[in-house]
């Protein structure tokens, strides 16, 4: 008795690959009797994602949604994410009279590494603790909490000789597998992102991250045993979150119902890549000559029209007929879930966003992974070396080479027949079901983190 129950207020960034980690968290929240307010940026960028909140809302009567109204959009990217997230942060101002209007009054804030720099010094303010949920790998984290004392010393200059980001003396990792923009010597958004929300996610009260310890034991022992920062915010595993029910029921497939168990191959680039026309075909040919059947999201801009007479354009009426024999070309939104869950789905061609990662390592899918930018390459090493698939590194990043047909043939027919992948996999499985359930690593993770809101 005696004791108040948290007040938990959670403020997502743009796009699904923030959105959905966001959406889970809050359920998650709910099911251990937390009170939850959802934040909701307005408008969204995609239409996606706002039918995702609609669901959400209509599913969780007990979760408060606060609509967050943006000040007037200024363009200043090409990139219709990278202007959303300037817009949410330079909106930040209006943030204080939102939250101090919300009864109960808030125990803990929680929002998105990508805007720390705009809501931590306005939370700290008004002294409420801020939590960070962090949206990619642990290992992805370690270059983001050291980046700007990279980034101001002569470490990324010297890689020239070394090929490797160190940091002190510790081989964080490889250049090859660092987001480009990063290494660029001019400015861009990437940098100055990580620099500056970096800078102030290490003065966050801790950081709650989408992984788990068995997955990811070496990079979450690097940054919590101070190796990577020299006092780091304490940085919580509670992945890898599970979907919640209402997500599932958004689409359906009834193509896949009469598959073979483990037979079918799933592959996705994301919702931002879109592969050139050349590799697109390659891509198709790769899968009629693999021999397996496959779901084809084609998330592209020349395939968004109703009857994909661009994508017929672009692979040939010939291949067209021929994809059909064996596949299914989806165009718009899938509900990744259901299909990774789907018992006759068995592989994941996928560029390993780090949610996609997550969803295969909880659906037991095994990766055939093909990074494209950004975070990817890091999460690819990540699925590597954890076993939970198998990645081509001369494939290179998006644009970089004509990956040809048959080589992606070679390789899905390697990985789907893979048998000791599929065991390592389901051990996998089991792995992040345990760390989620009653007394894994997760599991205590959050239950001591929300019993301390509670106080
Ligand atoms: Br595409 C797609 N359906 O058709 P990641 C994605 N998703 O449910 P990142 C769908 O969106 P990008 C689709 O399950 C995951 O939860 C998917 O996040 C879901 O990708 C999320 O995998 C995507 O972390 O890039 O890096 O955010 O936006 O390109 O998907």
């Amino acid at each position: 008795g005696g004791r108040k129950l948290a007040h938990v207020a959670l403020l997502p960034s743009a796009g699904m690959g923030h959105l959905t980690p966001f959406l889970r968290l809050a359920a998650l929240l709910v099911s251990r009797n937390v009170q939850v307010t959802f934040i909701t940026p307005h408008p969204t960028v995609s239409l996606t994602e706002s039918r995702a909140l609609s669901t959400f809302f209509a599913s969780f009567p007990q979760i408060k949604q606060k609509q967050f109204h943006l000040l007037q959009a200024e363009k200043n990217s090409f990139d219709p994410f990278f202007n959303h997230i300037e817009l949410i942060k330079s909106s930040g101002h209006l943030l204080p009279p939102l939250l101090s209007a919300l009864t109960p009054s808030l125990s803990v804030f929680i929002t998105d590494m990508t805007l720390a720099s705009a809501v931590i010094p306005i939370t700290q303010a008004i002294s409420l603790p801020t939590y960070v949920l962090f949206t990619s790998s642990a290992k992805m984290m370690t270059l983001f909490l050291s980046y700007p004392s990279l980034a101001g010393s002569r470490a990324l200059d010297d890689l020239e000789e070394t090929g490797v980001i160190k940091i002190r003396n510790l081989e964080l990792m490889p250049k090859s597998l660092v987001p480009p923009p990063l290494l660029q010597k001019s400015d861009n958004f990437l940098k100055k992102s990580f620099v500056e929300e970096s800078g102030k996610v290490i003065e966050s009260s801790g950081i709650l991250v989408n992984t788990f310890v068995s997955f990811e034991f070496e990079s979450l022992g690097k940054i919590n045993d101070g190796e990577v920062l020299e006092r780091p915010p304490s940085v919580v595993a509670i992945g890898p979150l599970p979907p919640y029910d209402s997500e599932k029921s958004r689409s359906q497939l009834a193509w896949l119902d009469d598959k073979p168990a483990g037979s079918v191959l799933y592959v996705s680039f994301g919702s931002r890549t879109a592969l050139a026309r050349d590799q697109i075909r390659e891509l198709g040919v790769g899968l009629i000559t693999s021999g397996s059947r496959f779901v084809w999201v084609v998330k592209n801009n020349i395939v968004d029209k109703e009857d994909g007479q661009e994508l017929e354009e672009v692979i040939g009426h010939e291949l067209m007929e021929r994809v059909k024999e064996k596949g299914l070309i989806v165009k718009s939104w899938v509900q990744q879930e259901y299909i990774l869950s789907h018992p006759a789905v068995g592989g994941f061609l996928s560029h390993c966003g780090w949610n996609s990662v997550m969803e295969a390592a909880w659906n037991g899918v095994r990766i055939l992974a093909w990074p494209q930018n950004g975070d990817q390459k890091v999460n690819a090493d990540v699925v590597e070396r954890i076993g939970l698939g198998t990645w081509v590194r001369s494939w290179g990043w998006s644009g970089e080479k004509l990956v040809s047909g048959a080589e992606i043939a070679e390789r899905i027919r390697e990985c789907m027949g893979d048998e000791s992948l599929r065991i390592q996999t389901l051990g996998i499985k089991e792995d992040a079901r345990k760390a989620v359930g009653f007394g894994g690593s997760s599991d205590k993770g959050l239950t001591e983190l929300i019993s301390k809101w509670n106080q």
